[in-house]
Parts: structure tokens; C-alpha cells; sequence
């Protein structure tokens, strides 16, 4: 068995007379220039080589290929390109077979799709996720999948980035066998078996018919979901491209179309964000800080947010204590709880098994005693100062003096709640977004005090549940909230200027957000800044600014959608413009002698996403952000901030 090294990342052994070709690539055998140029040499020594019956190709550690290199892009680029590297492939005169021992991804996919067999082991994910890079595959996705899966089912995984099993991938041909042990043994047998036959060559394979009806179906929902994305609806044309044109010519128009969507805004921003959740969650000076062990999750409260974290945790694997004030109350939040996994199994997304292993894990109870062996006890209680710092007190005399404890707090101060207790290094924010068993966003409130290995431990928790941890200082508001209350303050600035809500709203949703923000505000209830807003009135500026407009929302009883009434009405739920609402914004213009102004949608957007910039910029320099990807993450993740737009940071910086 001789070894060969073709280029740093690509080597390969001869055993028995097939030539198994390895990328090691790390950190995900992404397809960079020196693996394209080590594949192209591979290749060349399994021609030129007579006693090379056929190649191999897999990687080093458990990714197959985890794309194209995104680092590369922007940057020249580097023969052999990549489409060159799959045509040769695929016109080998040899077998060549992917043995696919992991993550086959983007380009990854497109290699594996040019190869004549494909093998994949049991734990691979396969798909080509290039939309949510605002991009389409560059390198032959479109115009192989469906020669090997039909039209309608390529628009369906292309258009949406969906990342399969191997199992699904099996099912629906795009690999042909799954390889439970000696994936390179199977892949060997397969190759040699198709030396002495006629290779399967996709790009030469007819586009399988399907109904239109089933294609027009699948191009309907692709463009629904798009949502002003250009990528889906490309990949579309693409796909559907391949069962009318010849395999050059398909291949030709895909490359044109990713070239320009790569270099476009919307890939940038997607690129952007990419990185941006890679980089969330990693605080300087923590790589080495070992988090503690955590096993039993307490939750203090079961109720909207409490039963929402309970099952976060009990879908990671966690035990789960949750307590209340009384039995009934605990009852109730253990029906809560099943209710939502109860839910889950309906739609699909559990098993009945698996139910029921959560539910084993699961304990609610009315005594906190309970919480004796808790590792992190986290607090999901009514949002009032006394009762959260009453309730520390009381857990430090009940847990142990290594656990730690979490508040879900999302306007309080968490320094003051970590200072009610006798070791405040032991207390850290974790501000869930409710629902919090679904929304990906937790902020993690790193308190004046919280000791790195509880921080440490925090996010460690976080990426359990699947979450995307964005480390904050204590601020009000911390970073989302903080944000958003600028984005609403500088909305009501332009109200009381001239702009009506519901211009701003359709301003905002043409821009990408799915809604506008005075309908969000109408969605969640305006009684709730009201109240804060009387709470710092005897300490507002008088200098400041002040819009009264939401407080005379208020004032009349319109608190919003639920009350039928707000800076809309709902006759029959539909969201309405109200002639009295506008009557009541020119009354208070008038009031302050403004004479209303107008604006365009663009001068509406600019200014909010200004506002947002403008604030987050603040708190970098107060030192509650790290970064301006993570304010993008938050705003994206949990106030509906177009993805395709990069964040406000991203987006402010390039209008
Ligand atoms: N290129 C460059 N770097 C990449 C990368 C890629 N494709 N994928 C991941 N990384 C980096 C990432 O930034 C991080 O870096 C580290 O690897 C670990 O990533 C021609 C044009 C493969 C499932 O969209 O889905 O092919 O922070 O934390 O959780 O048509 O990475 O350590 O410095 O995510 O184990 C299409 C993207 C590309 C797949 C592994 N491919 N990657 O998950 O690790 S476009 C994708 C992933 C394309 C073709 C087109 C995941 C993963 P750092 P990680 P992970």
C-alpha cells in the first residue's frame, strides 16, 4: 500500500489497485485552491498509473466537504476552479466513487454528484445550502441533482438549502448506498465492481419527468418562502433549466448566475452573518476557562418562559426540576410542559419515544428543596425586582455553593439580583426569547461579578440547547431590547414629524422585515412601555425629546391587537389604519406647532436603520457589545431584521 502527497491538504494510498484519495483540509475540507489542485494531480497519477483500477475520494475526520472555501470569495480566483475539477471527474475514464464519511455540503454535494457512485455512512448531512449564502450552487448542484432526483424535489432542496440525512438522501437516489462500517472497503468494492462497466455519468443522465402540477407546487412554495431573496428564485430557473438545455449550456448560465449573485449585497450580508454566528459566543480570554458540569437544570417557574426553557433543556438531554408555589401551580406547569412536547409529536418533529424520555427526565415540584443537586437553577418568575432578589436569597440557603444561578430577567438589573446572594460570582443573565424552546437567540448577561468558568459554563449551556449565545454587559434592555427602543423611540420621532404608522410599516416590510414595526408593537401590547414610561417620569429629562403619542394610545384604551384597538384597528383581526388614530397624531402635531413633513419609504428606512447603528455603536463603546456582528445577530435572530440585509451595523455601514 504506497502513500502519495499530491498538495498539503490532499494525499492518497494505492490499496488494491484503487487510488483512495484523502482531503484533510481542517477545520471542513472545504474545497480550497490547494485541494482543487491536489484533486487535478490525484487525478492525473490515476491516469497515467495502469495499476490504478479506479479512485476513491473522502475526507479526513467525520466532514466529507464542507463547500466551497467562503474565505476565498471576493478574492481572485485560482485555477483549477472548481467546475474545472468536477468536469474531470466526471468525465474520468476511470471509476470514481465519493465515499462520503461525513458533512457533504455546497460544493462538497457537487463533487460527490460527478463522481459515478456515491457511498455515504449513516451520520452524513448532505445538501447544497448555497441560498443561505444568498448565492446558488456554482459548480453543476443545479443542473446534476436533478438528473438524479426529478425537477420538482431539486427545486424543493435547492431553493430552500435543506440539509438531509443520509438516509433521506438515500431514499430519494442522490447516493446509493449507506455504509454502516469500512465506508473505504464498501467504496473499494463499489469501484472495482464498476471498472469493468460502463460508468454513470450524471451530467449525461435524462432529467427524470415529473408532473407539472408537482413542479409548479414546489416552484409556488420556493417563491413564498423566498421573501424578497433573489437566490431561491434563480435556483429555481436553474433547476428547471436542466430538463430543457444541454448539460454545457446549463452548467454555462449556473456559473453566470452565481458569479453574480456572489458578488451581490445580499451574499455579502448572508456571508456576513455567516461568520457572525461563528464568531458569537467566544469571549477572549476564555478558551482555556473550563465550564462547569451540568446535568440537572432547575427552573423556577413553568410558566410561558419557564415551560419554554424546561423543554430547551429537556430536548438537550438535561434532568429538569421545574418548581412553583403550589402543587396545583406545578401541576399546571408539568401539563404546560407535556402540552408542548404533546405538540411536537403531533406536528411530527418527536417520536413518541422520545416524548416520553423527556417527560422521565422531567420533574415539577413545590418544594425547593428539590433543587438540592441542581447544577444551574434558572429563574423564569414574574419580572419584579423584590421578588427575584427574595428568591436568590432563599436558594442560596437551599443549593450548593458551586451552583449557578441564571435570571431570565429582561429589563431588571442583574447586578443587583446577583448581589441579594452570598456569592454573586455565581450569578449570570440568561435572557431567553420566548418561545424559548424555539427562538435560536439567548442573550447571556456577563454581571459585574459572574466568574469566568460560570460564564464559561453559560454558554457552554447555551450551545447544548442549540442556541446562539450573544455575551452582553448589564445594560437596560441589554443589547435587543436596548436596540429596539431607539429603532421604536426614532419611529414615534418620525410619527409625530409627518409620517403615518402604517406608511413606516410598509416602509419597513418592503425593506424585509416580515412586519412593520408599529404592527409588531400592536402584536405585543402597548401597555407594557407605557407602564415603564410613567415608572421614569419623575426622572425623565425634561430637555429630552418626548413623543405622547403612545401614552394617548393608552390613555383611550387602545392597547393594542388584543384589545382590538391600537395604532391600528382589527375589525374581524384584519389590522386596519384608523381615521382616529391619525386625527390623534395631527392633534398632538399640532400641539407642538409641527408642521407635518413627508417621507419617502427610503428616507424612513435610513433613518431607523441610523437610529439602530447609532445605538449600537453606543454600546460598543460602553463596552456591552463585543462586536458589531453580535448587535446584527441579535437584531436578525430576535426582532426580525432581514437576514439578506447583513443586521443594522452591517446594513448602516453601506447605505
Ligand atoms: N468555507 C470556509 N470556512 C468554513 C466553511 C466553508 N465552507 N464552513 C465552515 N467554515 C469554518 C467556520 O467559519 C468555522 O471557522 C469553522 O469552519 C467551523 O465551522 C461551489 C459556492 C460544515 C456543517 O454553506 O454548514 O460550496 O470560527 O463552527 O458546527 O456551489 O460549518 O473556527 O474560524 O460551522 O462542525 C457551501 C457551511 C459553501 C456549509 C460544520 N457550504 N458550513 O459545522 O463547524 S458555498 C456551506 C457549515 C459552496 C458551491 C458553493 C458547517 C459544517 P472558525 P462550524 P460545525
Amino acid at each position: 500500500m504506497s502513500a502519495s502527497r499530491f498538495s498539503d491538504t490532499v494525499s492518497a494510498t494505492l490499496t488494491d489497485d484503487v487510488l483512495v484519495v484523502t482531503i484533510d483540509n481542517p477545520p471542513v475540507n472545504a474545497l480550497s485552491a490547494d485541494v482543487r489542485a491536489g484533486l487535478m494531480t490525484a487525478l492525473d497519477r490515476a491516469e497515467k498509473d495502469n495499476a490504478v483500477v479506479a479512485v476513491i475520494l473522502t475526507g479526513a475526520g467525520n466532514t466529507f466537504i464542507g463547500g466551497a472555501d467562503i474565505k476565498e470569495f471576493g478574492k481572485p480566483p485560482v485555477e483549477p476552479l472548481l467546475p474545472q475539477v468536477i468536469a474531470r471527474i466526471e468525465d474520468f475514464s476511470k471509476p470514481v466513487v465519493a465515499a462520503m464519511n461525513g458533512a457533504t455540503l455546497g460544493g462538497g454535494l457537487e463533487v460527490a454528484l460527478a463522481c459515478h457512485k456515491r457511498d455515504a455512512v449513516p451520520s452524513a448531512k448532505i445538501g447544497l445550502p448555497e441560498v443561505k449564502l444568498g448565492i446558488v450552487p456554482g459548480a453543476g448542484g443545479t443542473q446534476r441533482l436533478p438528473r438524479l432526483i426529478g425537477t420538482a424535489a431539486a427545486i424543493e432542496l435547492i431553493s430552500n438549502g435543506r440539509v438531509v440525512s443520509a438516509s433521506e438522501a438515500n431514499k430519494l437516489s442522490i447516493i446509493d448506498s449507506l455504509v454502516e462500517n469500512s465506508l473505504i472497503a464498501a467504496a473499494i468494492a463499489a469501484a472495482k465492481s464498476a471498472a469493468d462497466l460502463p460508468l454513470r455519468r450524471t451530467g449525461k443522465l435524462p432529467v427524470p419527468s415529473d408532473s407539472e402540477e408537482a413542479i409548479d407546487k414546489a416552484v409556488a412554495e420556493a417563491l413564498r418562502k423566498a421573501r424578497g431573496q433573489h437566490a431561491p428564485a434563480e435556483a429555481v430557473r436553474l433547476v428547471r433549466l436542466a430538463a430543457t438545455t444541454l448539460l454545457d449550456e446549463g452548467l454555462a448560465e449556473e456559473r453566470r448566475t452565481f458569479v453574480a449573485l456572489r458578488d451581490s449585497e445580499e451574499a455579502a450580508a448572508l456571508r456576513h452573518v455567516f461568520f457572525a454566528e461563528r464568531a458569537a459566543g467566544k469571549v477572549e480570554g476564555l478558551e482555556k476557562v473550563a465550564p462547569r458540569k451540568i446535568e440537572t437544570v432547575g427552573l423556577v417557574g413553568t410558566g410561558l418562559m419557564g415551560s419554554g426553557i424546561a423543554v430547551a433543556a429537556l430536548n438537550a438531554g438535561y434532568r429538569v426540576v421545574g418548581i412553583e408555589q403550589t402543587r396545583e401551580a406545578a401541576d399546571k406547569g408539568r401539563e404546560r410542559i407535556t402540552g408542548i412536547l404533546d405538540k411536537a409529536v403531533q406536528s411530527g418533529r418527536l417520536d413518541t419515544a422520545g416524548r416520553d424520555d423527556r417527560l422521565s427526565r422531567l420533574a415539577v415540584a413545590a418544594d425547593a428543596q428539590e433543587f438540592a443537586q441542581a447544577d444551574l437553577i434558572i429563574e423564569a418568575v414574574f419580572d419584579d425586582l423584590t421578588v427575584k432578589t427574595e428568591l436568590f436569597q432563599r436558594l442560596d440557603g437551599i443549593v450548593r455553593a458551586d451552583t449557578i444561578l441564571a435570571t431570565n430577567t429582561s429589563y431588571l438589573d442583574p447586578n443587583i439580583i446577583a448581589a441579594a446572594t452570598a456569592h454573586p460570582e455565581r450569578v449570570v443573565g440568561l435572557h431567553f426569547f420566548s418561545p424559548a424552546n424555539i427562538m435560536r437567540l439567548l442573550e447571556v448577561v456577563n454581571c459585574h461579578k459572574t466568574a469566568p468558568d460560570v460564564l464559561a459554563s453559560a454558554l457552554a449551556f447555551a450551545k447544548r440547547l442549540g442556541k446562539l449565545p450573544v455575551v452582553c454587559g448589564v445594560t437596560e434592555g441589554f443589547i435587543g431590547n436596548r436596540i429596539f427602543s431607539a429603532y421604536r423611540r426614532e419611529a414615534e420621532f418620525m410619527v409625530e414629524d409627518g409620517a403615518l404608522p402604517h406608511e413606516i410599516d410598509a416602509a419597513l416590510e418592503a425593506y424585509g422585515f416580515p412586519m412593520g414595526l408599529f404592527a409588531v408593537y400592536d402584536m405585543a401590547g402597548l401597555e407594557i412601555a407605557w407602564a415603564r414610561r410613567k415608572r421614569q417620569a419623575p426622572t425623565r429629562d425634561p430637555a429630552a425629546r418626548y413623543v405622547v403619542i403612545a401614552d394617548r394610545l393608552c390613555e383611550a384604551g387602545r392597547f393594542g391587537q388584543k384589545a382590538g384597538r391600537g395604532w391600528y384597528s382589527y375589525p374581524d383581526g384584519q389590522r386596519t389604519v384608523d381615521p382616529e388614530v391619525t386625527a390623534l397624531i395631527e392633534a398632538a402635531r399640532a400641539e407642538k406647532g409641527i408642521a407635518p413633513k413627508s417621507f419617502t419609504a427610503d428616507e424612513i428606512v435610513t433613518r431607523l436603520l441610523k437610529a439602530m447603528a447609532d445605538e449600537g455603536e453606543a454600546l460598543l463603546a460602553e463596552g456591552i457589545a463585543a462586536r458589531a456582528s453580535d448587535i446584527d445577530l441579535v437584531m436578525i435572530n430576535g426582532y426580525g431584521f432581514p437576514p439578506h440585509k447583513g443586521g443594522p451595523m452591517f446594513a448602516g455601514g453601506r447605505r
